[in-house]
């Protein structure tokens, strides 16, 4: 398997802007290590190791008081990581699963106990196989007894063809990265346009206004995305959240700065109060309520 992907930013820059008290980083991952926690035989890439401690210390130089841990590809349905880690930082973390329509009550119990409050569907071809709808909507049935969500992953262009399932998922339904825009394309562009109608039409689904890094085609610092994000941050104030993505998987080109990634918030959030909903507000209400 090619180690094509970069390695995480080995000094991130402090950054400027100062998140409010309580701050949530509301999606990033924890890796391995590998030869603590091994990565699944089904991924599609092999990411570098970024433990919890490290993300820890990522958490506290950028300024946030929690974490939203999600599950990410390569480590499959195997949840060892994302529970070891949230087990170490207690009530400063939540997590986001992934797993399989054979999970048990129990082991979802476990899982909950543990702080995990989603289950994640991943639609990139390029990064999970294919699973039967039928499959994910049984699951989705399974979780909704803990109150959980459903977070999902996909791009813009497929969004009409998974619309249905999603609108007929029995729980909220959170959206990685804005539903991959293509940026180059811009706000007004039907493709965006149509995400925008879903979340005024559905108040059950939600967006993480995150990943400028892997939307961005001007490169740092990002602001070709500003416009996206503030569209749903003003349009959406209390449906959006923001994660810095650390450790940035699968990442090719240039690596972001995860300082450089928070001092873009106030572009699109450019108020007090809109930053106090997408950084406190509203991952406190989702994940700690
Ligand atoms: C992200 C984005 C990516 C990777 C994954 O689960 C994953 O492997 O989500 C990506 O490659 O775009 O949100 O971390």
């Amino acid at each position: 398997m090619d180690a094509d992907w970069l390695v995480f930013h080995p000094n991130p820059s402090t950054p400027r802007f100062a998140p409010p008290p309580g701050a949530v980083d509301a999606h990033c991952h924890v890796f391995g290590p590998g030869d603590v926690f091994p990565y699944a035989p089904e991924r599609k890439y092999t990411p570098c190791d970024a433990g919890k401690d490290q993300l820890f210390a990522l958490r506290d130089h950028l300024g946030f008081a929690r974490s939203v841990i999600v599950q990410a590809t390569c480590h499959g349905t195997d949840n060892r990581a994302l529970v070891d880690a949230l087990r170490a930082a207690g009530d400063r973390a939540r997590g986001v699963a992934t797993v399989g329509e054979a999970i048990t009550e129990a082991e979802l119990a476990d899982l909950h106990a543990a702080g995990v409050r989603g289950v994640r569907f991943n639609f990139l071809k390029r990064l999970a196989d294919f699973t039967p709808h039928d499959v994910l909507r049984r699951i989705a049935d399974k979780v909704t007894a803990f109150g959980w969500h459903v977070v999902v992953y996909f791009e813009a262009p497929d969004l009409a063809e998974l619309q249905p399932l999603f609108t007929a998922l029995p729980t909220p339904v959170v959206v990685d990265h804005m539903g991959r825009p293509d940026v180059g394309l811009g706000v007004g562009h039907p493709q965006f346009q149509a995400f925008i109608r879903w979340m005024a039409e559905d108040q059950t689904v939600w967006s993480k206004v995150s990943c400028p890094e892997r939307l961005s085609l001007a490169g740092p610092p990002y602001d070709d995305v500003v416009p996206f994000q503030r569209t749903l941050v003003e349009r959406f104030p209390d449906r959006v959240l923001w994660g810095a993505d650390w450790p940035h998987p699968n990442l090719k080109g240039q690596m972001a700065d995860d300082g450089v990634l928070v001092d873009q918030i106030p572009k699109f959030a450019p108020t007090p109060a809109l930053q106090r909903k997408l950084l406190v507000d509203n991952p406190m209400r989702l994940y700690w309520g």
